[in-house]
C-alpha cells in the first residue's frame, strides 16, 4: 500500500495479472493489433450493406474560447495563419509572388498529440518501470524508442466494428459522471441490441460524454472530474484478453471511469490494457451520430477503419476513424 491507502497497480492486480506479453515475440510493438490482418479486414466488409460512411473524429480547434474537452492540464491546439491574402497584401510572407500568380494559405500548430480522437501508443502508460512488453521505461525518455505510436500507424486498423450504446441502454443521453460498467453489462446491452460481439472485434463504446462536451459549461463538465466507463476487474481484463478484442474505442477522453471507485487508482485499465495486454486504445471519439443510425436501422456492426498519423517516437496520435455501414 503506498501511504494514501491506494494500492500499487502490482498490488491491485495481485500475482500473475492476464498478460499477452511475448505473445508475438520479444520485438512487438504494436500488441493485439497483430490480430487484425486480410481475414479480419474481410470480416468488416461483409458487415457493409449500404455503403455510408461516418467520421469518428472531434473537431479539432472548436471554439476559441472554451477549447476542446482535453484532459485536465493538456494545452489546447493552437493553430495561426502563416500566409493568406492579407498576409501577402502586406507582402508580408518573405516570399516573392509566385509566377504565374498562384497565391496561397498556410498555417501551423502546436498540438498535444493526445489531445484530439486518439490513438494511445503501447508505451503511453506504465508501471514498476516496464512497458508494453516488458519493455524498459527508460525507452520513452525523449522520444519512445519502442512501442511508439508509428508502429501502429504504419499498420492502420481495419476490422469489424461493434457499438454499444451504453448510454442508450440505460435510457439516457449521457451516463453519469463516476457511472461505471463492466463487460458484462456490455455484453448484456449487445443482447438488447441483438448483435454479437466477436472474437478480434473492435469495441466500441458510446457513454455520451465527448458528445456533451458542447452543450454543457467546461467549468461543470470538468468540476470533480470523473468521466464515466469501464471499471477494472480481473474478470473484465481476462474477459477482453479472451475475446481477443483488437482495439477498444470510446466517446471519452480516457476509456474507463476515471478513478476505480473501490481502490482508487487512476485509470487502471491504462495499465492492464496498454502495458499488459498490448490492447489498443482510441479516445475522444464521437459516437452520437453513429448510435442514432445504428439504433434507426438496427444494425450495430460495421467496417471500421482508423489511420493514426505516422508520428515517429510519438506517444499517440490523432486519427479520424471511418466506418462504414
Ligand atoms: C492519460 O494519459 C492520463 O490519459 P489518456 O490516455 O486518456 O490520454
Amino acid at each position: 500500500m503506498s501511504d494514501t491507502n491506494v494500492p500499487t497497480l502490482a498490488e491491485l492486480f495481485g500475482p500473475n495479472p492476464p498478460t499477452n506479453w511475448g505473445r508475438w515475440g520479444a520485438e512487438d510493438e504494436i500488441g493485439t493489433l497483430n490480430y487484425l490482418g486480410p481475414k479480419e479486414a474481410l470480416k468488416g466488409v461483409a458487415e457493409v450493406k449500404t455503403g455510408e460512411s461516418y467520421t469518428l473524429q472531434i473537431q479539432m480547434g472548436w471554439d476559441d474560447e472554451r477549447g476542446d474537452p482535453v484532459w485536465p492540464g493538456r494545452p489546447q491546439i493552437e493553430r495561426k495563419n502563416v500566409r493568406d491574402a492579407e498576409v501577402w497584401a502586406r507582402g508580408e510572407t518573405g516570399l516573392d509572388p509566385y509566377p504565374g500568380g498562384l497565391t496561397d494559405a498556410d498555417d501551423v500548430a502546436t498540438i498535444a498529440l493526445q489531445g484530439s480522437t486518439q490513438y494511445d501508443a503501447l508505451g503511453h502508460t506504465w508501471y514498476d518501470d516496464q512497458i508494453w512488453n516488458g519493455y524498459d521505461s527508460q525507452t520513452t525518455a525523449g522520444a519512445l524508442s519502442k512501442a511508439s505510436i508509428l508502429p501502429i500507424a504504419e499498420h492502420g486498423i481495419v476490422g469489424r466494428g461493434v457499438l454499444i450504446d451504453m448510454a442508450r441502454h440505460r435510457g439516457k443521453d449521457v451516463l453519469d459522471k463516476g457511472e461505471t460498467f463492466t463487460h458484462e453489462d456490455v455484453l448484456a446491452a449487445a443482447e438488447a441490441q441483438g448483435v454479437e460481439i466477436r472474437p478480434r472485434d473492435i469495441l466500441v463504446i458510446r457513454t455520451g460524454f465527448i458528445g456533451s462536451w458542447y452543450s454543457r459549461q467546461p467549468e461543470e463538465f470538468f468540476a470533480d472530474f470523473i468521466e464515466p466507463g469501464l471499471t477494472y476487474s480481473r474478470e473484465l481484463v481476462e474477459w477482453f484478453q479472451s475475446m481477443e478484442i483488437a482495439n477498444l474505442v470510446t466517446d471519452t477522453i480516457a476509456n474507463e471511469v476515471t478513478t476505480d471507485p473501490e481502490s482508487g487508482v487512476l485509470l487502471p485499465l491504462h495499465a492492464a490494457f496498454l502495458r499488459n495486454l498490448g490492447l489498443l486504445m482510441t479516445e475522444m471519439t464521437i459516437l452520437d451520430e453513429l448510435a442514432e443510425v445504428c439504433s434507426a436501422d438496427g444494425r450495430w456492426s460495421f467496417l471500421y477503419t482508423a489511420a493514426p498519423l505516422k508520428v515517429v517516437g510519438g506517444t499517440g496520435a490523432p486519427v479520424n476513424p471511418v466506418v462504414i455501414r
